[in-house]
């Protein structure tokens, strides 16, 4: 008895989250059921759809009302733009929504309407990437991974490779300009090669996270200089996978003639990794909605445990990737 009336409840969430996963852009969603009179609502305004890492993530989030029936979710997906971002977060605070999740898909820009959520006493949670803001109290949480700690392991794989005194041309496929993603991931790798005197980033250019511009951008890279470059360093899996596939176009061995790293871990580049095309994936975890539940429970209880989660990840090599793909998820 108890165990179908669970099940009920599970198959209205999942219906009212159906129900808003076709919206895309900022258009309003409205709540349908009355039945969720009581449930709480988390309202979560996603970047867009650029990568599988976002892809794994979205499911992810879709996946609350499943994990736990007394979430309900708006979700609005930002199609990369930040003003659709914004006009999604005023319509959650028209609607009087419980939580607001943000993931943004860039730093800044934000202080107006997080002031208007705080003014709706609407709390905030930001999620993967992070926002600035001259204050703080305008964000409740933020849970996602650290972005520097990330550039940081890829450049450890180059220098486990090579070693700190090796000549390396350095070819860097950016993510999206003035994400945290990108941001945190340069710093992290810049930092990191300062020990290495000869070790020079000659190309550094925005793929935006995707796989098209990832191949496009590194097809003018081998252009100008595919004989120069010694190492491809991508902001994410994406664009590695593009890129991968520019290198074997231009005639040369992606893994062995260019040593390849780059960050996510999405069962794609696995697959590649397995087969000797790239070497090093430094993992992010996109499974982020179970620590969402559990951070918007405890913000609407007011009992926050951490007001930051980071989340825990590995580096994997070759061999190791091997050994992994079997139990990849996303
Ligand atoms: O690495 C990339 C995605 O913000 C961590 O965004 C995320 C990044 C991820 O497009 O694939």
């Amino acid at each position: 008895m108890k165990f179908k009336k669970i099940a009920a409840l599970a198959a209205t969430a999942v219906l009212t989250v159906g129900i808003f996963a076709g919206c895309g852009g900022a258009s309003q969603q409205t709540s349908s059921s009355n039945s969720s009179s009581k449930k709480k609502v988390i309202g979560f305004a996603q970047v867009g759809a650029e990568s599988g890492w976002r892809t794994a993530e979205t499911s992810s989030i879709k996946e609350i009302p499943k994990l736990d029936p007394n979430f309900e979710l708006k979700f609005s997906d930002g199609q990369q733009k930040q003003e659709n971002q914004i006009k999604a977060i005023r319509s959650f605070i028209a609607e009087k929504v419980d939580i607001i999740a943000l993931d943004p898909v860039v730093e800044t820009g934000w202080d107006t309407v997080l002031k208007e959520a705080k003014n709706a006493k609407i709390p905030v949670v930001i999620v993967d990437r992070n926002v600035k803001v001259a204050d703080n109290s305008l964000v409740t949480a933020f849970l996602g991974s650290d972005m520097e700690e990330e550039g940081k392991r890829a450049a450890k794989v180059v220098i486990d490779k090579f070693g700190k005194d090796a000549k390396l041309n350095i070819a860097e496929l950016q993510g999206t300009v003035g994400s945290t993603a990108m941001i945190g991931r340069q710093k992290g790798f810049n930092e990191t090669i300062k020990d290495c005197p000869n070790y020079k980033i000659i190309k550094s250019q925005t793929g935006d996270f995707t796989r098209a511009k990832g191949k496009e951008v590194m097809e003018a890279f081998l252009k100008s200089d595919g004989d120069k470059i010694n190492v491809l360093w991508s902001h994410n899996d994406d664009m590695a996978v593009g890129a991968i596939q520019a290198i074997e176009e231009y005639g040369k061995k992606p893994g062995k003639d260019i040593f390849i790293v780059s960050v996510d871990g999405i069962k794609d580049m696995f697959k590649l990794m397995a087969d000797g095309k790239s070497n090093g994936i430094v993992e992010c975890n996109p499974l982020l909605g179970p620590q969402l539940v559990e951070t918007s429970k405890q913000v609407l209880s007011g009992k926050l445990k951490d007001k930051i989660v980071h989340t825990k990840e590995g580096v994997f090599t070759q061999d190791q990737a091997k050994k992994e793909l079997p139990n990849r998820k996303y």
